[in-house]
C-alpha cells in the first residue's frame, strides 16, 4: 500500500492508506519497548483514527522484524510506574488497552518477532492478531517484578482458558507462532515476507462489511467481560442508532419546537 504519513511523532509512525490506519511502534533499538511518551503518541493516533470517517480498520505493529513490542521500557521504570521526562510515573498503557477495546473499529495486531510482557498484552487486546512465522509470545512479569492482573490476566483467560493463561503467567515461558495459533492466541500464521500483505487483505475484507454491524459486534464481544462499562458501550450504540431514527428525532424536534412530541406514528415492534 502507498502509506501516507499522517503526523510526525518521536516514538511511533502513524500512516494511512485506503481506509486503513497503521500505527507502528518505532523503537527497534529496545525491541519496541514503550515509555510513557510512546503510549501517549499511540493514544493520540488511535483517537485520530477513531474520528476519521474514512478509516475503517486500524493496524498496530512494531518496526522491523525482531519485535512487535517488548513491553514497558525497563530503563525508565521508576518506583511506581514508567517515568516521563518530567519525572512523573505512569502506567498509561492500561488506558491504551481500554481504548483499543473501545474504539468502534477493528484493531489488528500485526506481529513479527517478540510480543512480550506488556507488549504481549497489547496484541491480546487487539481484535485480531496476524502473526509472522518468527513471532514469539510470552509474559515476563513475575521474572521482572511486574504483572498485569487486568486484561492481561482476565482477557487472556477468556481467550485461551484459565489453565493455559496461568501457565503463561506463572512460568514465563515463550511460545512460538504455531503454539500461539493452537491455543487461540492468534488468528493466523503467515511467512514473514507475507505479513503485511496478509494483514492488509484481512483489513480489506473487514472494510467492505457494514461499519455499524462491526461496531456493535465489537462492543457486544467486550460487554460481558467489561461489566457495567461494557454495557455502557453496547448501550451507547443503541442510543446512537436511536438518534438516527425518525422516532428519536421526533423527541428532539418537539422539544426545539416547544410542542408535545407525537410518537403515535411509530410502530411498537413485537
Ligand atoms: C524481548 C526480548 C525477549 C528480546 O530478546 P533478544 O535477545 O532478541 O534481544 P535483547 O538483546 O534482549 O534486547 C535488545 C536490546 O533491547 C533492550 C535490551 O536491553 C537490549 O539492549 P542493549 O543491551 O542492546 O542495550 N530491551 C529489550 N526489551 C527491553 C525492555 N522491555 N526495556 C528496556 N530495554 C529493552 C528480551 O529483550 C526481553 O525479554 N526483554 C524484556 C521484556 C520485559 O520483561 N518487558 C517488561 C515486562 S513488564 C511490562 O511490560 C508491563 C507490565 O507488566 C505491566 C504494566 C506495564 C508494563
Amino acid at each position: 500500500l502507498d502509506w501516507q504519513c499522517v503526523q510526525e511523532y518521536s516514538d511511533i509512525r502513524y500512516e494511512k492508506a485506503e481506509g486503513i490506519a497503521k500505527i507502528t511502534l518505532n523503537r527497534p533499538e529496545v525491541r519496541n519497548a514503550f515509555r510513557p511518551q510512546t503510549i501517549s503518541e499511540i493514544r493520540a493516533a488511535l483517537s485520530d483514527a477513531r474520528f476519521d470517517e474514512q478509516v475503517g480498520v486500524v493496524i498496530l505493529t512494531g518496526q522491523g522484524d525482531l519485535a512487535f513490542c517488548s513491553g514497558g521500557d525497563q530503563r525508565v521504570r521508576g518506583d511506581s510506574g514508567y517515568q516521563d521526562d518530567t519525572g512523573t510515573h505512569h502506567l498509561n498503557v492500561l488506558d491504551l488497552q481500554k481504548e483499543i477495546r473501545s474504539i468502534p473499529k477493528p484493531v489488528i495486531a500485526m506481529v513479527a518477532g517478540y510480543a512480550i510482557g506488556g507488549g504481549h498484552v497489547l496484541h491480546l487486546v487487539c481484535d485480531i492478531t496476524i502473526a509472522a512465522e518468527n513471532a514469539r509470545f510470552g509474559q515476563t512479569g513475575p521474572k521482572v517484578g511486574s504483572f498485569d492482573g487486568g486484561f492481561g490476566a482476565s482477557y487472556m483467560a477468556s481467550l485461551i482458558g484459565p489453565k493455559k493463561a496461568k501457565e503463561i503467567w506463572f512460568m514465563c515461558r515463550q511460545y512460538d507462532a504455531v503454539q500461539a495459533l493452537n491455543m487461540g492466541l492468534v488468528n493466523t500464521v503467515v511467512p514473514l515476507a507475507e505479513l503485511e500483505k496478509e494483514t492488509v487483505q484481512w483489513a480489506r475484507e473487514m472494510l467492505v462489511q457494514s461499519p455499524i454491524a462491526l461496531r456493535v459486534l465489537k462492543s457486544a464481544f467486550n460487554a460481558g467481560l467489561d461489566g457495567q462499562a461494557g454495557i455502557q458501550e453496547l448501550a451507547g450504540n443503541a442510543t446512537m442508532l436511536f438518534y438516527m431514527t425518525e422516532e428519536g428525532q421526533e423527541g428532539r424536534n418537539a422539544y426545539l419546537e416547544k410542542r408535545q412530541p407525537d410518537f403515535s406514528r411509530f410502530k411498537r415492534q413485537p
